[in-house]
C-alpha cells in the first residue's frame, strides 16, 4: 500500500517534472496561438455552395484533400465491378490500396501550413499583394480587384470539380459526355417508377442539349461545366434553360407563365434578398411590400399582358439564381468590413498584413480567439 502510493507520486512528480520541461517549448510554439486547419469537408452535391480559399496554395491543399475524400466515396458508394471495368480505370487495379501512401503525403499538410518557415502568412501575403493589385496597380486592392481574385480562385475550384465529375461519366474516356454516358444520380434510379425521376430536374435532356453550345451532341469541359453550373455560364441557350425552369417551378396553376400572385410569393423574394445584400435599402415593413414587386413586375412585363414569360425573366435570372460572382463580391466585402480598417475603400498591404485572419480565417481553428491572434501579430 505505502509503496504503492509511493510509486503514485514519483510517476505524479515525473509527469509534472516533464510538463514543466516541456511547457516553455510549448509556450514558445504557441507564439502562433491558433492552429490553422484545413477543411477537409465536402459534399458531393455541385449545387451546393462552398466559400473558397482565399490563398491558391490553401486552395491546393484542401483539393488535394477533397480529392482523395471524393475518391473513397466514390468507391465506397459505387459498384466498381460493375461501374469501372478494369480496363477503364486509370489507377492500377486495386486502387484502394495504392492510393494509401500518397494520401499520407497530405496527412502532413496541416503541420505544413502551421510551420511559420514554410508557411508565414505574413510572406504569402506579401507574395499575394501584387497579384491581386491589377487593375490598376496602385499599392491599394479595391473591393473589385478582390472579387475578381475571389471569382479566379472559386471559378480555378468549379472546374475541378467538374473535371473530376467528367472523368466519372465519360465512360469511353474521349474526353467528352454524351447524353447516354450521362446517368442520372443513383438516388433518382433508386426513385425509380414515378414521374419525378426523369421529368424534373438538371440532368434532363432539355438541359444537356441546352449546355452544348456548338450543338454537336458531346459535352466537352467547357459544356459540361456549364452544365453543372448554368447561372455562371456565358451560354444564352442555357439562361434561357433556366428561364423555362423557373417558370415550370413557379406556375403553380400550370399556365405556363408567371402571373403577379405566382411572381411575389416566390421569384420577388428571391429578387429582393439578393438587392438587399448588395445594396441596403431598409424598406421592407409588411404593408409597403406589394408596392415595390407590383413595379417591378410591371417593369419585367414587357408586353404588358399581365403574365411573365420564359423571355420576361431573363433580365433577373442572375438574381434568382446568384453566380460565382455573386459570391465572390459577398466574400469580398466581409474582409473589407473585417480588415478595411480605416475604412477608405482600399485594402493597403499593411491592412492585410495586420490582419491576416481574415484571409485565412477559413482554416482558422474556430474554438480559438481571433483577436489574440490579432494582437500577436502586431
Ligand atoms: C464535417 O464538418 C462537421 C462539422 O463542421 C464535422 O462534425 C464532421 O466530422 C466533418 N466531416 C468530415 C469528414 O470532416
Ligand atoms: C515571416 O515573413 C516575414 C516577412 O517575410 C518575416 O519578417 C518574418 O520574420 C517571418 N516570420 C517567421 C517566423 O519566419
Ligand atoms: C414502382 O414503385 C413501387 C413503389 O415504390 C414499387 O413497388 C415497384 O416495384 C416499382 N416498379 C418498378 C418497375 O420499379
Ligand atoms: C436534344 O438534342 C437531340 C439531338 O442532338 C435531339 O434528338 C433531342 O430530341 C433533343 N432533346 C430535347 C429534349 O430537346
Ligand atoms: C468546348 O467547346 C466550346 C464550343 O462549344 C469551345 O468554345 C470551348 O473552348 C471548348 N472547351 C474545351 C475545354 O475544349
Ligand atoms: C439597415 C442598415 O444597415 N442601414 C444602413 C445602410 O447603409 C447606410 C450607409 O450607406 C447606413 O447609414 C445605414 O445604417
Ligand atoms: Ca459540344
Ligand atoms: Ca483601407
Amino acid at each position: 500500500m505505502g509503496r504503492a502510493s509511493i510509486f503514485v507520486y514519483i510517476t505524479v512528480a515525473l509527469v509534472v517534472l516533464l510538463f514543466l520541461s516541456l511547457s516553455p517549448k510549448h509556450n514558445h510554439l504557441n507564439h502562433r496561438h491558433r492552429r490553422l486547419k484545413l477543411r477537409s469537408n465536402f459534399t458531393l452535391s455541385p449545387a451546393r455552395h462552398h466559400s473558397v480559399a482565399f490563398d491558391p496554395l490553401v486552395a491546393e491543399l484542401e483539393r488535394h484533400r477533397e480529392d482523395k475524400e471524393w475518391e473513397k466515396q466514390h468507391i465506397h458508394h459505387s459498384h466498381p465491378e460493375l461501374e469501372r471495368p478494369p480496363a477503364d480505370n486509370h489507377h492500377d487495379s486495386a486502387p484502394a490500396h495504392e492510393s494509401q501512401p500518397e494520401w499520407e503525403d497530405f496527412m502532413d499538410a496541416e503541420d505544413f501550413i502551421n510551420d511559420e518557415d514554410k508557411f508565414n502568412v505574413t510572406s504569402r501575403l506579401l507574395l499575394l499583394f501584387p497579384k491581386l493589385d491589377v487593375d490598376p496597380t496602385d499599392s491599394f486592392v479595391s473591393l473589385h480587384e478582390l472579387t475578381q481574385w475571389n471569382l479566379q480562385q472559386a471559378q480555378r475550384e468549379v472546374l475541378h470539380r467538374s473535371q473530376r465529375e467528367m472523368d466519372l461519366h465519360d465512360k469511353n474516356r474521349d474526353g467528352f459526355v454524351s447524353f447516354s454516358e450521362y446517368d442520372p444520380p443513383s438516388w433518382v434510379q433508386n426513385a425509380d417508377n414515378d414521374s419525378f425521376g426523369y421529368d424534373m430536374g438538371w440532368w434532363k435532356q432539355e438541359h444537356f442539349n441546352a449546355s452544348d453550345a456548338d450543338g454537336d451532341g458531346l459535352l466537352n469541359l467547357t459544356e459540361f461545366n456549364d452544365f453543372l453550373h448554368p447561372a455562371d455560364s456565358k451560354n444564352p441557350k442555357l439562361h434561357q434553360w433556366l428561364c423555362k425552369e423557373e417558370i415550370r417551378e413557379r406556375d403553380s396553376d400550370r399556365d405556363g407563365k408567371v402571373n403577379f400572385k405566382e411572381f411575389f410569393h416566390g421569384l420577388f423574394d428571391l429578387v429582393r434578398n439578393y438587392d438587399e445584400e448588395n445594396h441596403n435599402d431598409s424598406h421592407h415593413s409588411d404593408d409597403s411590400m406589394d408596392a415595390p414587386a407590383r413595379v417591378l413586375f410591371a417593369q419585367l412585363d414587357k408586353d404588358g399582358d399581365g403574365f411573365l414569360s420564359d423571355v420576361e425573366l431573363l433580365p433577373i435570372i442572375g438574381k434568382l439564381h446568384p453566380s460565382e460572382h455573386y459570391y465572390a463580391k459577398q466574400q469580398a466585402e466581409y474582409i473589407f468590413s473585417q480588415a478595411d480598417v480605416d475604412k477608405d475603400g482600399h485594402l493597403t498591404l499593411t491592412e492585410m498584413i495586420e490582419n491576416p485572419y481574415v484571409f485565412y480565417s477559413a482554416i482558422f481553428n474556430d474554438d480559438e480567439d481571433e483577436y489574440d491572434y490579432h494582437d500577436e501579430f502586431r
